[in-house]
Formats: C-alpha cells, sequence, structure tokens
C-alpha cells in the first residue's frame, strides 16, 4: 500500500476486510473510494476499487432479480408503519420484554442467553399510527449473527438498550462498537452518505431499561460516561414506567408527520393517516397516494397547518406539518 493513504482510507480498508455480507461490502468500497487521496500514485487503486464497486453491484442485482423482489434474507424485515426502530443490546438486557409490553408480538423473555435468535418486528401504537419495533438477537463483544447489521441499516432508528442492573459501561462500549465498526452512528465526525449516496449511519438513541432494579445514579453515571451526544429513555417493564413516554419520544426521533387525507366532499380520513418525513410537501403526499396521477394535481386545499386559513388553496411545494389535512384535487 502506498505510505501517504489516509486513517479514514484505512479504517474503510479495514471495514472492507472485516465486512460479513455483500452490502457491506459495497459499503466499504463505496468509503474507500470516498476517502482515497486523489493523485496519480493511487490511480491503479482507484480504477481497482471501481471495478469491484461495479461487479458488486451487479451480483446484488442480480440477486434481487431473481427473488423477484421477495425479501429471502431473514434479516431483513420489510418495513410497516410509521418507522421502523431496531433493538441492539448483550443478552438479557432486556430487548425482547419491550417488545413484549409494547406490542402484541409473540417474543419470548427468559432469563437465559440467547433466547432471540432471529429478528421479531412488533408494531407499537402511538395515537393514531403505528410503529415498528424489531426485536434482535443479542450482540456480545465478540460476535453477532452474520447479517444481522442489515437489520440495523434497513432501519430508521437503532435503539441501544442497556441494563441498568448490570455493568453498564461495559454494555454500552460493546454496542457502540459494534455500531461504529460498521459505521452506523450519525453524528459529526462520520459523513451521513457515500460517496454514490447511499445513507450510512442512522439515528441512535439509548433505551436505560430495568430502571426498578437499578442503584441510584446509575443512568447519570452512564449519561456522564458516554461520549456521544445519545438521548437516553430510562424505562421498566416491570413497572410500566416511562413506557409511554418512550413511544412518544421515539415518534418524535422518526421526525415524520401524519396526515389526514380528504377526498372532495368528504370528511377527512381520521383513521388511518399517512405519515412522511418531516418537510414532505403537497406533491410528496400526491405521489405517495397516487403514484401515477400525481403529476397530473390541480391544487390541493389544507386545513390545520400554521399561517394558513382551513380551507385555503396551498401550492404543491407547500410543506406539510404533523396532524394537517389535505384535500388533493385532480382533473
Ligand atoms: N425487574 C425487571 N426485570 C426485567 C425488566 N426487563 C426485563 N427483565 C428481565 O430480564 C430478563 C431478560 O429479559 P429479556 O427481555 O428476555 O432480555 P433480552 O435477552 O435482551 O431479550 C428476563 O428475566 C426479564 O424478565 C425490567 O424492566 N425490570
Ligand atoms: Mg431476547
Amino acid at each position: 500500500m502506498p505510505a501517504n493513504l489516509t486513517p479514514e482510507y484505512k479504517k474503510a480498508d479495514e471495514q472492507y476486510r472485516a465486512a460479513t455480507t455483500d452490502e457491506e461490502r459495497l459499503l466499504a468500497l463505496e468509503e474507500m473510494l470516498r476517502t482515497i487521496p486523489k493523485h496519480k500514485g493511487t490511480e491503479h487503486m482507484q480504477a481497482d476499487i471501481k471495478r469491484r464497486i461495479s461487479k458488486l453491484r451487479e451480483t446484488l442485482e442480480g440477486r434481487a432479480k431473481k427473488s423477484g423482489g421477495k425479501q429471502t434474507d431473514l434479516f431483513h424485515i420489510p418495513k410497516t408503519g410509521a418507522g421502523q426502530v431496531a433493538l441492539i443490546g448483550t443478552p438479557n438486557s432486556g430487548k425482547s420484554s419491550i417488545l413484549a409490553a409494547l406490542t402484541n408480538a409473540p417474543v419470548i423473555v427468559a432469563d437465559y442467553p440467547f433466547s432471540t435468535d432471529k429478528p421479531v418486528p412488533g408494531m407499537a401504537p402511538f395515537e393514531d399510527i403505528q410503529i415498528q419495533l424489531v426485536d434482535t438477537p443479542p450482540i456480545t463483544a465478540d460476535y453477532a449473527a452474520p447479517g444481522q447489521v442489515n437489520i440495523y441499516r434497513g432501519a430508521d432508528l437503532i435503539a441501544v438498550v442497556i441494563d441498568l442492573s448490570a455493568d453498564v459501561l461495559e454494555q454500552m462500549d460493546i454496542c457502540l462498537r459494534y455500531l461504529d465498526s460498521h459505521r452506523l452512528i450519525l453524528d459529526d465526525k462520520t459523513p451521513a452518505f457515500t460517496e454514490s449516496g447511499s445513507p450510512l449511519g442512522r439515528k441512535t438513541f439509548v433505551i436505560a431499561t430495568k430502571a426498578d432494579l437499578a442503584p441510584a445514579g446509575t443512568l447519570q453515571t452512564l449519561r456522564e460516561l458516554t461520549e456521544r451526544p445519545l438521548k437516553f429513555v430510562e424505562i421498566s417493564t416491570k413497572t410500566g414506567h416511562n413506557l409511554d413516554l418512550l413511544v412518544r419520544r421515539i415518534f418524535e426521533m422518526l421526525d415524520v408527520v401524519r396526515i389526514y387525507a380528504k377526498k372532495p366532499g368528504h370528511e377527512p380520513d381520521f383513521k388511518d393517516p399517512f405519515t412522511l418525513p418531516r418537510g414532505s410537501t403537497v406533491i410528496d403526499l400526491a405521489r405517495k397516494i397516487h403514484r401515477d396521477l400525481a403529476e397530473q394535481l390541480k391544487f390541493a386545499r389544507a386545513w390545520g397547518a400554521a399561517g394558513i386559513h382551513d380551507g385555503q388553496n396551498v401550492p404543491r411545494s407547500h410543506v406539510l406539518s404533523d396532524k394537517e389535512i389535505v384535500e388533493l384535487h385532480f382533473p
């Protein structure tokens, strides 16, 4: 290797060697391409990385076609609801108990380690929407199921589950190391996207659980000694402490808006709101509701948005706010 390679490049190169799936290999290669010093001396290497990237892309696309779009990967959980939150934690940290407390998912809660061997999704209700939580196999300092990283790559939000009655610093270290080694933590040190636009990190927060068993001051110590600017929510699934707050915080972190669609001449549909990323506009909503018709949208009216009168006409570029009612008019 030429001596002038940067630490970032070397890190990406290590990630490439440590990768366990082709998706991860692709991400690492893209990162290598992004970080390699661009000069004459590395031209061969750049060309080689590009060649490997296009070969991997072909393999992955071929695989996707073969499976007819159907997902056969055990570690891919199709998204439903307003957002997907994947849990991560060491054995017995209390992950399955969180799903058992908030969803109807058939999880096994047990006081022996490794009782969860594949991801299990469940839906947690929040007001008038559902949020998808995914229980996962535990990770340890030197083991995670091969392919498990795909759960986290596919999720909107990652929840690090820490058992407040056990060694909190060790658990935190194991989880953050794992997420870091896969470049899954979103902070100002990690770029959000690879050169070709694949998102790298995921928003991450901490569920500090078993508060009923925690020695006083444990959460405080954990907060102070965690060098990342992570949000913490303290709960107990045993007593129900802060379970409602947890779901609310998750909703806030998902950063989506709920929109009640209304057909002209009808009442709004309050039962089944559409959810879109905050910042979405009227035309984004139209695309979500009527993929083929969206571009023909004539006009829209909105109720309950800041700065407009109820029922006022709004342009395609109107930015939607949470709980707004929108009526779309097509020719
Ligand atoms: N006291 C108490 N025990 C809990 C709590 N959450 C989980 N547990 C217990 O911790 C053990 C491991 O929980 P489990 O959810 O299976 O952990 P997982 O391995 O991370 O899925 C079980 O015996 C649970 O009953 C809690 O909030 N308080
Ligand atoms: Mg479990």
